[in-house]
């Protein structure tokens, strides 16, 4: 099954994807999703110029040697760019692969491990009352997990309080646009908000909190403990992951559920992590950590020591990524949760899919392969558009993590 084609597909449609179209011989066609929220021309053209040449004649089926040839072969291993570009490719092989065996690509990843795939929902607000607003309009919709951002009062802005209500799109266009940090007031007012969330919704649903890599370890330990009482269902991103070894002194103080893991590209930014059991949930994407393969790999691993898996899946990872998660999350052993963040109603026209959403869980689909297609005519008429993540300052100038 020789490779014929392999097309980068840059869209903007309410935001800009990068997606890769492989084609075989046969006129089967696999996509992968290859987006780095702000950083997408990088990656289009690693794919266009590095990795499509090499792509065209080589076996379709053969994913894991196309994989290690991409990886090992690039000589630079590693990093946001080249694992969301490998990633793409072989997404877009298990794509064509479970079409070419007429099967929905969870049937080839081990078949169904549940009946649906847990979900959590985003809920924000510009305060209190109205993140507890926007908690019940997610509980209303049927989603029993929920996680829940409020704006801090003293901070003009801040992540994840989201312009709609449905998803959280946090590039804008142009330049960065500038944010402002203080984790003192930050610390001091999170408990009040899962204290007041506890008290309107009881301790039935699932609340979860980003952090959003802003706390030094110990400050991180601080907030693990003071929110001990309305146990959460995690806490994600407390501090900066790259010191791995930072976490041992998180889970000294704390056993509120840690989550961490979605600016990751490779088993080796984890398996610390993991190893140690000093997080609960590692959350990897499919489109920024090598695709399938590479995914299935920290999941085995994960699994050994009671981490579950809880893929991110925010507005700027692709309905293909988001299909393929849900593909992922429906067969894997020690699945925990998936992130499901809506997209735009230009982005539903532009990427067709058989996903469903039903009371707080989804399905993949049955249709062959990912379940999901693009409709190049439609996002040609989208191009790109420059957009940067915002940046992040302490209130005395200092930069920080955004
Ligand atoms: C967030 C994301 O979904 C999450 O947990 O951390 O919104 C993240 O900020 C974006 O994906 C960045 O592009
Ligand atoms: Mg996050």
């Amino acid at each position: 099954m020789r490779i014929t084609d392999a097309k980068v597909i840059v869209s903007c449609p309410g935001r800009n994807f990068v997606t890769l179209k492989i084609t075989t011989e046969d006129g089967i066609y696999g996509l992968g999703d290859a987006t780095v929220n702000g950083r997408e021309l990088a990656v289009a053209s690693y794919l266009s110029d590095h990795v499509a040449p090499l792509l065209v004649g080589r076996d379709a089926r053969r994913i894991e040697d196309t994989w290690q040839y991409l990886y090992k072969g690039a000589y630079w291993r590693r990093g946001p760019i080249t694992m969301a570009a490998i990633g793409a490719v072989d997404t877009a092989l298990w794509d064509i692969k479970a079409k070419s065996l007429d099967a929905p690509l969870y049937q080839l990843l081990g078949g169904a491990s549940r009946e649906s795939v847990l979900v959590y929902g985003h809920a924000s607000g510009n305060d209190v009352e109205d993140t507890v607003a926007a908690v019940a309009d997610f509980a209303k919709r049927g989603y029993t997990a929920i996680r829940a951002q409020s704006a801090i009062p003293g901070i003009p802005s801040t992540y994840g309080v989201g312009r709609g209500k449905l998803y959280y799109e946090p590039a804008e266009s142009g330049n960065p646009p500038e944010n402002v940090w203080s984790s003192e007031l930050y610390l001091n007012f999170v408990p009040r908000l899962f204290e007041r969330l506890r008290k309107e919704f009881g301790s039935e649903v699932h609340l979860l909190h980003d952090v959003h890599h802003r706390l030094t370890p110990i400050e991180a330990g601080r907030l693990g403990r003071s929110l001990e009482p309305y146990h959460l269902f995690w806490l994600e991103d407390p501090t900066p992951a790259e010191l791995q070894e930072g976490f041992r002194l998180i889970r000294q103080h704390t056993t509120t559920p840690i989550a961490v893991g979605e600016v990751f590209n490779t088993i080796f930014d984890c398996q610390l992590l993991i190893r140690e059991q000093l997080i609960d949930y590692i959350r990897n994407a499919v489109v920024h950590s090598g695709g399938i393969s590479h995914l299935l790999k920290i999941a085995h691993l994960a699994e050994l020591y009671q981490v579950r898996t809880a893929c991110h899946g925010a507005t700027d990872l692709s309905p293909v990524c988001l299909a393929a998660a849900l593909h992922f999350d429906l067969a894997v052993h020690n699945f925990g949760i998936q992130e499901y963040m809506h997209h735009s109603a230009e982005t539903e026209r532009v990427f067709k899919h058989g996903y469903t959403f039903s009371q707080g869980t989804m399905y993949p689909g049955d249709a062959p392969g990912l379940g999901v297609d693009i409709d190049e005519a439609l996002a040609a008429q989208y191009p790109y558009q420059r957009a940067c993540l915002p940046v992040n300052r302490k209130l005395d100038g200092t930069m920080h993590s955004w």
